[in-house]
């Protein structure tokens, strides 16, 4: 450990998100590291599902995720953000080894926005334990270099994250644009068609895609009028808008993926049974609305008035493994141990 800097023992909680118009697409950059997004992106932070980070010294790196030490992959990755956190707070000696332990309240790598807690928990933790100082609108830019989706987590309720246009990334910021107690009325219905986790990393794909979709320029050219009208919606508080124009998004995303080459299908059966499940209900009259990332479940959006009877309906179509209706969240959290 470094005598001059010693680190505090700390610990963060932060929220999984999911969002309403996708972040799918990085933007060229000339400065590495990075990690600027092609398009913006708007979410909801969710309420149960979330990582807890505890970070204290230790002789050696050490990464414990749900219990299990990690050496290669997410170790890798974690260690690399710690660095990148040190050296952003100013610190020009190498940086002392930590221990890490991460505990993910939801299932890690299954499409369900994992990296956006885990990413959001870590900057926060390594923020506090390496003596920061910074605003919340610049530890979610460090977050955002982790992983773009947990810029975003940083807050609850509603979430915006601009992609900016300045080549040093100044202007990519995420700020919250309604709070948890206004988003209060809706929910989010968890609908698990598979188990285990996805096949394909975002990063990896969101890149492949970017080369080879014919789609590709149509979905970033679409991306901030998507954006306005969400935005709108939710000050408005109309679920029906936001119902649309997520859907929107959603559907040009995954129809960008299909085009990518080798294609990209993160949807199996069990989603668009649940995808026609939902259109019959809102046939019925049911204002729900449906939204999907880099994995098979299904996300469906509604009042929460409306939730359980929706839930049990989903949990009934063949194949859907569980069901979970989910509150909109609260801000990230991080105090010393
Ligand atoms: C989102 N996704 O906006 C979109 C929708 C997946 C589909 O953010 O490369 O894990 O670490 O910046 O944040 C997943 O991408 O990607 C994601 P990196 P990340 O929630």
């Amino acid at each position: 450990m470094s005598a001059s800097h010693p680190i505090t023992p700390w610990r963060a909680t932060a929220h999984s998100n999911i969002a309403l118009v996708k972040y799918w697409g990085k933007r060229p950059s000339e400065i590495p590291d990075l990690n600027l997004p092609a398009v913006s992106s708007l979410s909801l932070t969710l309420d149960e599902l979330r990582t807890e980070t505890t970070l204290e010294p230790s002789a050696s790196d050490i990464f414990v995720l749900d219990g299990q030490s990690l050496q290669e992959g997410a170790a890798k990755k974690v260690f690399a953000h710690l660095d990148r956190v040190w050296t952003a707070l100013g610190h020009s000696d190498p940086r002392p080894p930590c221990q890490v332990e991460s505990t993910n309240h939801l299932p890690t790598a299954a499409g369900l926005a994992s990296s956006a807690s885990g990413f959001a928990a870590l900057t926060l933790a390594a923020h506090g334990a390496f003596g920061g100082s910074l605003d919340l609108e610049s530890i979610s830019q460090l977050a955002r270099r982790g992983s773009g989706s947990a810029a975003r987590s940083i807050w609850g309720g509603a979430v915006r994250l601009d992609r900016g246009s300045k080549a040093d990334g100044s202007d990519c910021r995420a700020y919250p644009i309604a709070t948890p107690q206004a988003c209060e009325n809706w929910r989010f219905i968890i609908v698990h068609t598979a188990q285990g986790p996805k096949a394909i990393g975002s990063t990896g794909a969101m890149q492949r895609c970017a080369e080879t979709s014919p789609f590709y320029p149509a979905w970033v050219e679409g991306n901030e009028a998507d954006i306005e009208v969400a935005h709108k919606a939710i000050e408005a508080q109309d679920l029906e808008a936001l119902g649309a124009v997520m859907e929107h998004s959603c559907y040009k995303m995954h129809a960008c993926m299909w085009a990518t080459v080798p294609a990209l299908r993160y949807w199996n059966g069990v989603t668009l049974s649940v995808l026609e499940a939902l259109e019959k209900l809102r046939a019925q009259g049911h204002k729900a609305y449906a939204t999907s990332d880099a994995g098979p479940h299904v996300k469906v959006l509604c009042a929460a008035s409306a939730s359980e009877e929706l839930a049990s309906a989903l949990a009934r179509v063949p194949g859907v493994h569980q069901v979970q209706v989910v509150a909109i969240g609260p801000h990230a959290s991080s105090g010393a141990r």
